[in-house]
């Protein structure tokens, strides 16, 4: 019985997960996408269009998409959406001006149809940053506690440091790995 598990389960695993990674401009998708590929920090330039990556995450295979976000990129972020099995949505703590911005994308974003069951995970990025809110202040800022039917989760992260993106990317590959069996 254990053999006839494990086969299923290896099969599940070798399915690679289409990942998108949305967010403001600045807000960290490509450093975290680098951060999570090669383990290192790169150094990134705004992103016009998209980067793709391939991505082992302990043993879950990931494709992930991270699209630019500057205003006049973010309406293409729609052509991304079909079959996506989660978004990772990044959040920039120290932006505060722009956090009802921030929300506004995400609001909308939740609302396609293509994104139905897609998981989400948001990163309340840059917690290294003096005078960032805290992932309860992001939390309350994206308006999270009237989410409905949807499997999500908020962690703290920062990317520079390479702190809380283990803890996040476990939530999400457990997360996916359950949702599949
Ligand atoms: N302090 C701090 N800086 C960070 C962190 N993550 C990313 N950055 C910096 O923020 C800047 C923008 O990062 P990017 O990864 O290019 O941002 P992006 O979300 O891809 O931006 P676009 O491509 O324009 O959509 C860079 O200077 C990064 O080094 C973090 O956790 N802390
Ligand atoms: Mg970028």
């Amino acid at each position: 019985m254990g053999g006839v598990l494990s086969y299923f389960r290896n099969l599940i695993d070798s399915k690679e997960y289409r990942i998108l990674i949305l967010g403001l401009d600045g807000a960290g998708k490509t450093t975290i996408l680098y951060k999570l590929q090669v383990g290192e920090i790169v150094t990134t330039i705004p992103t016009i269009g998209f980067n793709v990556e391939h991505v082992q995450y302990k043993n879950l295979k990931f494709q992930v998409w991270d699209l630019g976000g500057q205003t006049s990129i973010r309406p293409y972020w729609r052509c991304y959406y079909a079959n996506a099995d989660a978004v990772i949505y990044v959040v920039d703590s120290a932006d505060k001006d722009r956090m009802g911005v921030s929300k506004g994308e995400l609001v909308s974003m939740l609302e396609e149809e293509e994104l139905k069951d897609a998981v989400l995970l948001i990163l309340a990025n840059k917690q290294d940053l003096p005078g960032k809110m805290t992932m309860a202040e992001v939390h309350k800022a994206l308006g999270l506690e009237t989410l409905k039917n949807r499997t999500f989760q908020i962690c703290p992260t920062s990317a520079k440091k390479g702190e809380g993106l283990d803890a996040a990317m476990d939530w999400l590959g457990s997360t996916l790995s359950t949702k599949k069996l």
